[in-house]
């Protein structure tokens, strides 16, 4: 197998790997994702014990049991491009020796779940609500550089979402892990995820830098594809969804909904809603 040069795959002298700062026995393979570093410690607050607490960046880690179970919980930061970093370096964790520098012959399958959160497209979805991604519909641009097969279902979405659109560029879908869904979010709303390449513009906001296009939340909120319509957005689920089946991994991305964009509210209680997605979480995974 070939071996993977230094500029490829990097680590760091104390040989953990480049942007994480981890060594491969620093996780566990049930790994809870947030996008806020803070909320790391909301989700660890709750271990019996933490073994490893790790901090470069936007990336803070924390390894310990929860009822007798080892987990790890890592912050992302905001958006695709760190899930792209975060996929990458786990992934080389578990399945490429960093001694030899090739990938093991046998894999490991990590199971992620993200605990975010996300603003609603459609009234009958309240603040407050927990919805998990059963789709993530990607608008950024990180899958224009990885070799992603879609099915013709995802494809048929992807080439409407871009003509109702009228965009450049084609977006992509990737659903979330049957298995996980019915384990950790059996009662959640089911939704289907955009993920989108910013919060303000490309989710419809309006400030002072305008929009180009003045129907896009309405785009948004009555796509449509036989029965596929999208219920919230946020900024990293479906970069989650594409990663995990290209490396082979089992992802799943739960969404607290704290943003209305439909009523136009926000939760006062936004902690709350998040905080019972973490204890639902940390109890089911
Ligand atoms: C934007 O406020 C951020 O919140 C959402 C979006 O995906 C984006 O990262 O998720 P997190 O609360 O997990 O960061
Ligand atoms: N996160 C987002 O990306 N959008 C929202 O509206 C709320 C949280």
């Amino acid at each position: 197998m070939a071996v993977i040069p230094e500029s490829e795959l990097i680590i760091n002298k104390n040989g953990t790997v480049y942007h994480l700062n981890l060594l491969p026995e620093h996780i566990s393979d049930t790994i809870i994702t947030v996008g806020d570093p803070d909320r790391v410690a909301m989700v660890s607050r709750y271990f019996d014990e933490i073994e490893i607490e790790v901090a470069k960046r936007e990336f803070i880690t924390h390894t310990g049991y929860y009822k007798g179970k080892r987990l790890t919980v890592i912050s992302t930061g905001m958006g695709t491009d760190n899930i792209d970093i975060l996929m990458n370096e786990l992934d080389a964790l578990v399945n490429i020796d960093f001694q030899s520098r090739e990938p093991n012959e046998e894999k490991i399958k990590l199971k992620i779940v993200r605990v975010g959160t996300s603003g609603s497209l459609q009234e009958s979805i309240p603040l407050g609500s927990h919805v998990a991604s059963h789709y993530g519909v990607g608008l950024d641009s990180l899958m224009e550089f990885y070799p992603l097969e879609q099915t013709a279902d995802e494809q048929s979405i992807t080439k409407t979402l871009k003509e109702q659109l009228g965009v450049g560029f084609t977006p992509y879908c990737v659903p979330g892990s049957k298995e996980l869904i019915d384990k950790i979010a059996f009662d959640m709303v089911p939704g289907n995820t955009l993920t989108c390449p910013g919060f303000y513009a490309p989710q419809g906001r309006v400030l002072r830098g305008g929009l180009r296009n003045q129907n896009l939340l309405q785009v948004y909120q009555n796509f449509k594809v036989c029965d596929f319509q999208l219920t919230n957005f946020e900024m990293e689920t479906a970069g989650y969804y594409a990663m995990g089946r290209l490396l082979g991994h089992e992802m799943l991305s739960l969404n607290a909904i704290v943003a209305n964009r439909i009523t136009q509210e926000f939760a006062k209680n936004a902690e709350e809603v998040v905080d019972s997605l973490i204890r639902k979480t940390l109890d089911r995974i």
